[in-house]
């Protein structure tokens, strides 16, 4: 039994399959179909059938039943067959001319065609370093004799949705007929160039018709391609701190973010600095950002250099700021890691307030300073007086160091790898009656000014280019 071929042979195509597996139809030369006259008595107008040795345990046709009888078309004996099949005439209004056969008595047939398998395998791709999109293939395993369809749609796993990749999902058909058509489903990564461990989702297919499994799962896996960054020498601090929370950073760990900087793009400076500053002059990659001072001519100027800053994108009062960064050096050149109240654009400088969390004269590498700068209540310009950090021998152009400030309502406290060097207190500030600046909102910049009125011009012993690299701005608030 187990081998028998179930095969149906009809002229007519009509087989009702009730969703089974079973259109396909012979011609069978030599059988007069006859499938409308249904005043012939002899003909069932509808039967049932109940078939162990297929896959089709059940199925309704309407049928010619006199040809049935009158023709011993069962290969296998009556026995089986009553044993097999149960025949119900069941509606009088179906005519479709049928017969059975089986391979070991009648000639060969094809078989009634099974439920195609559907074909899908786990992949794994590279990550790429942008968007990446690929083609993922969908089969199913042979032909059809209904139309297929499935749904899918992604599911996370460690990979998430809109982060590393998009999320997809639809529905797919396939045939009736044969069927080799392959579906490709479009995966998209969003890469970058992080070395991170090898994520995963999935592509999960579901309410399948007229196909196995009707439910699934594949894995897709997005494969790191990416070398971790260096390891750029000098001190570290934490990412967090006990009873504060990170409001805002930059890693400057994939890309140079529009979204959090204002890159500045103009060769009108103050303090009669030299530099042109523009975007050319600033690049992020393998985890730092990079504002190179060069020696060139350019609109007018004889160096260009690069200013961003968070106006307009990140403004905020009270807090603690760490700037991993390592300096340039040379007479003349002069980096600065700042903030300057929000409202300049409102009341000015320097009645706006300006904080320097470092400056460096490039021709004393081993001296950083942090200054005050505000305006009194008789309008002239108030600065807390340079406090610096000095090293005998080190130079801070050797090796990342991170600068930072702790400010809060009473004042401002500066630190070269979390050692305090400097403290200003707001009581004491020669404010008169003005309003103190250092109670609202700042803006960060960074950039590496050429000449000026702070180190004086370069001179033949300064070479060219420069860089200022920054590896973090990270921004803590208290809790609560
Ligand atoms: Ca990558
Ligand atoms: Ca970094």
């Amino acid at each position: 039994m187990e081998n028998k071929c179930f095969t149906v042979r009809t002229k007519c195509v009509a087989v009702r399959t009730n969703q089974w597996n079973l259109q396909a139809v012979r011609h069978v030369p030599g059988f007069k179909v006859d499938s409308m006259r249904s005043d012939n008595r002899e003909i069932p107008k509808h039967m049932e059938i109940h078939h162990p040795m297929s896959r089709i345990r059940q199925m309704k046709v309407a049928a010619c039943f006199d040809l049935i009888l009158q023709r011993s078309i069962f290969s296998i004996d009556q026995d089986e067959y009553v044993q097999s099949m149960s025949i119900r005439i069941l509606f009088p209004f179906f005519f479709i001319l049928f017969f059975f056969g089986c391979a070991d008595k009648e000639p060969a047939l094809p078989a009634p065609t099974p439920l195609p398998k559907l074909v899908v395998a786990n992949a794994s791709f590279p990550e790429g370093n942008t968007q990446e999109v690929f083609m993922f293939p969908v089969q199913v395993s042979g032909s059809s004799d209904d139309l297929v369809h499935i749904g899918y749609e992604t599911r996370d796993g460690t990979a998430q949705a809109e982060r590393d990749y998009a999320p997809v999902w639809g529905e797919l058909s396939f045939g009736p007929g044969t069927v080799d058509t392959i579906h490709l489903i479009p995966i998209k990564f969003y890469g970058n160039i992080l070395s991170e461990e090898d994520e995963y989702f999935e592509l999960h297919f579901f309410n399948g018709k007229n196909i196995l499994p009707t439910d699934t799962s594949v894995t897709i896996t997005i494969l790191n391609d990416d070398e971790p960054f260096p390891e750029y020498p000098g001190y570290q601090t934490p990412p967090e701190y006990d009873g504060m929370e990170l409001i805002w950073q930059d890693e400057f760990d994939i890309a140079f973010y529009e979204s959090k900087w204002q890159v500045a793009e103009s060769g009108n400076w103050f303090n009669n600095e030299l530099q042109y500053y523009g975007r050319a002059n600033l690049e992020v990659g393998k985890g730092l950002l990079t504002i190179t001072a060069k020696e060139e001519n350019y609109a007018g100027h004889d160096y260009t250099s690069a200013r961003i800053y968070t106006q307009d994108k990140f403004e905020f009062r009270f807090g603690r700021v760490d700037i991993r960064a390592r300096m340039p050096e040379g007479k003349g050149i002069w980096p600065a890691l700042w903030m300057l109240g929000a409202n300049r654009n409102e009341i000015g400088w320097p009645e706006c307030g300006e904080v320097d969390i470092m400056e460096m004269r490039g021709s004393n590498p081993s001296r950083v300073c942090g200054t005050l700068h505000y305006q009194n209540g008789d309008g002239n310009h108030q600065n807390s007086g340079a406090q610096c950090f000095s090293y005998l021998s080190k130079k801070f152009s050797e090796e990342f160091h991170v600068f930072s400030i702790i400010w809060d309502e009473n004042g401002i406290s500066w630190y070269v790898n979390d050692l305090k060097f400097n403290e200003e207190k707001f009581e004491d500030l020669n404010l008169g009656n003005a309003p103190n600046p250092f109670q609202r909102e700042f803006y960060l910049l960074m950039n590496v000014a050429v000449g000026g009125n702070y180190d004086g011009d370069p001179d033949e012993s300064t070479v060219f280019p420069q860089k200022m690299e920054v590896d973090y701005v990270r921004v803590f608030q208290e809790k609560g």
